[in-house]
Formats: C-alpha cells, structure tokens, sequence
C-alpha cells in the first residue's frame, strides 16, 4: 500500500460500501487526553431508579428482587408484535408494515456496576441471555438486534447497566446492506469478509485487545474516534451458534475493551454498541460472520465529543486522529484495573 497516513486520504468500509475522510494532518499538536478528575460512579442501589430490583416501572409494574440478568418487555415498545399500518407502493409515498418485540435486558441488579466492572461469570450471564433472546426470537422475526446505548451523551436515559432487544419481521437498513456486501465479497473472494479482515488485522497496529477466539480491533475504515470492531477468529454467523468456551473468551475481551474504553478518559465512556449476525431467513449463511460495533461519541476528554455534523451529514464522515492513533491509545490505557476499583 503506498498510502501515505500523515496525508489526507478517504478510506473504504467494504462492510457498508461508505468512504470516510481521514484529515491526520489536522492532528498536528501533540495529542494529549485532557485529565480530568475520575467521574463520580452511581450508587449500587438507586430508589428512583425503574431498573433495580424491586422498583417500580413507569407503567407501574415492579421489577422482581432480581440477582442475575433481568428481561423485561419494554413499556413503550417501537414496535407492535401484531403489526398495523397500512402498506403503501405508491413509488414516492412507499410504505410497509413493520412489526416486532422490544424487550429491555437489565445486566446486572447493581446499578453501579457497567460491563467492565462485572465479574466475568457476570458477563458471560450477559451474553448467555443475548444468545438465548436471539435464538427464541429468531424463531420467530427475520432479524434480531442487541444492542447497548451507554450514558447520556448517547441519549441513555438511565445509568443502570442495561441493554435492549428489538426483533423484526423484516431486516434493517444496516445489517441489510452488510448482508449485500458479506455475500458479494464471499462471491468475489471465496472467503468471508470478515473472517479475512480478523486474519489480516490480528498482529497489526489497530489491534485494542485481543485473545485466542475473538479480536477488537479499530477498522481502517473507522468513522468515529474510538470506533472499534469486536471479531470472532473463527467461523461463527450468529450468537447462539457460540460455544462454551467461546463465550467465556468473549466475556474476557469485552472486559479487557470496555476497561481500556473507561480508563482512556477516567469516565464511564459513552457509547452505542451493538451485535450483528446473520438475518434468519432461507438459504445459506456462510458469507456471514457474527460482529459487534462500537461507536462511541467520544473525543478527546470525558466531556469533548466527536461532532457528526456539517460535512460529515451532507458529505461524508470526516476523521482528525487516525484510526491507528485511537488503536494506540486504547492500548495504553490499562485493561485489567479499571480506575474505579
Ligand atoms: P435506553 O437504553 O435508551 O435508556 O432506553 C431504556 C428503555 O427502557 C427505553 O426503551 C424503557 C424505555 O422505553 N423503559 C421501560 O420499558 N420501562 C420503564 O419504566 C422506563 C423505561
Ligand atoms: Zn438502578
């Protein structure tokens, strides 16, 4: 590759077919993460809080005692199991019906404790429970999407750790087009893009953590600062297909990420991850490979964000620090003590 990184450049996301402008030269001062004072964490126990154990919801119905992962439906689904609307071809006023189940997964009773400060037993419960949602309702929906919006610069609206499960009869625009570009570049190339992506990544300087069966990795492609891209090492289309072990491995580098992500900023960061994994429909999967996205907001210090605004809405994403710059960073921050503890 002749590619000169210091220079400006557009990348290539062969998982969306999008482009992003990387600016490095913009980065010209020394990089420095603004140290501020640690966040203050929440208490382990909030009494105004809709998710700890034994509280009330809004709509008035109380939460178990509960010691595990908790699922609940959410009171105020965006999508009815039984769809309504009216359909609509008309070709500039088209329409479809859209149903589904939404579902709130609560990760743990402490509302304290986020992902990186859970024991890993507790986060394997965590992705037991993301496998064992998807499997029940991919029996009944085309797509099932987990996902984790964290803190309020992502619009969380509580910080009890907790994630959610919307699943639907059709699949989304994103997983839509990443099931497009998988099959394409399966038929192109005779592998799968993402299992290709893991091998050429894994010894390479975008690496932010990694172990035998799974690496997280910052694409070359990324669009926000600190995005990252968590892979299997090995074939996998869908979360339940994972195996034992493999989950056990999966909660140790989801620690070793979300604590690096913490620490980077000595706050609890902000993101919105979430799983993809092949749609449940007829016919073959092969082309897919089970992934997570990252997408956190950050920038530079607890409080900086990155905005997606201007160029980035009527153009294309635009990137200063370069997606090897943020991997770099990720991998000095400590991965095993999270400032909190
Ligand atoms: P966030 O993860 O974006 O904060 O959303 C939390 C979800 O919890 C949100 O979808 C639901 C909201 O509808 N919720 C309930 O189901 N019951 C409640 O009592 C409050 C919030
Ligand atoms: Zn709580």
């Amino acid at each position: 590759m002749t590619l000169d990184p210091a220079r400006p450049h557009r990348r290539y996301n062969p998982l969306t077919g999008g482009w992003v402008q990387v600016s490095p030269q913009r980065m010209g001062r020394p990089w420095q993460g603004e140290v501020s004072a640690p966040d203050p964490l929440p208490p382990a126990y909030d009494p105004a809080c809709y998710l700890c154990p034994g509280n009330a919801r809004v709509g008035g119905e109380a939460n178990p005692p509960y010691e595990g992962v908790y699922v609940f439906a959410n009171d105020f689904a965006a999508l009815a199991d039984a769809p309504g609307g009216a359909a609509s071809d008309d070709p500039l006023l088209r329409a479809e019906a859209s149903g589904g189940v939404c579902r709130v997964i609560c990760f743990s009773p402490d509302h304290g404790r986020s992902l990186p400060r859970l024991a890993p037993p507790q986060i394997r419960a965590v992705i037991d429970t993301w496998a064992d949602q998807t499997a029940e309702l991919g029996a009944r929906f085309a797509h099932v999407q987990v996902f984790e919006n964290k803190g309020a610069m992502m619009g969380c609206s509580n910080p009890h750790p907790h994630g959610q499960v919307w699943a639907t009869a059709h699949v989304p625009q994103e997983p839509a087009q990443e099931d497009a570009m998988q099959r394409a570049w399966l038929a192109e190339h005779g592998r799968p893009l993402l299992l290709e992506v893991a091998e050429r990544e894994a010894e390479g300087e975008r690496v932010v953590a990694i172990n035998d069966d799974w690496l997280a990795v910052v694409p070359f492609w990324a669009a926000w600062p600190f995005e990252t891209l968590l892979l299997p090492r090995f074939p996998v289309a869908r979360m339940p297909d994972l195996a034992p072990g493999q989950r056990d491995s999966l909660a140790a580098i989801l620690k070793a990420l979300a604590t690096r992500y913490d620490n980077l900023f000595r706050t609890s960061f902000p993101y919105s991850m979430g799983w993809h994994g092949a749609p449940f429909v007829e016919g073959p999967s092969d082309h897919w490979q089970l992934h997570a996205h990252f997408y956190p907001p950050l920038l530079r210090s607890a409080s900086v964000r990155k905005f997606m605004v201007g160029y980035e809405m009527l153009a294309e994403p635009q990137r200063d620090l370069t997606p090897e710059r943020a991997a770099q960073m990720l991998r000095s921050a400590d991965a095993l003590v999270h400032y909190a503890d």
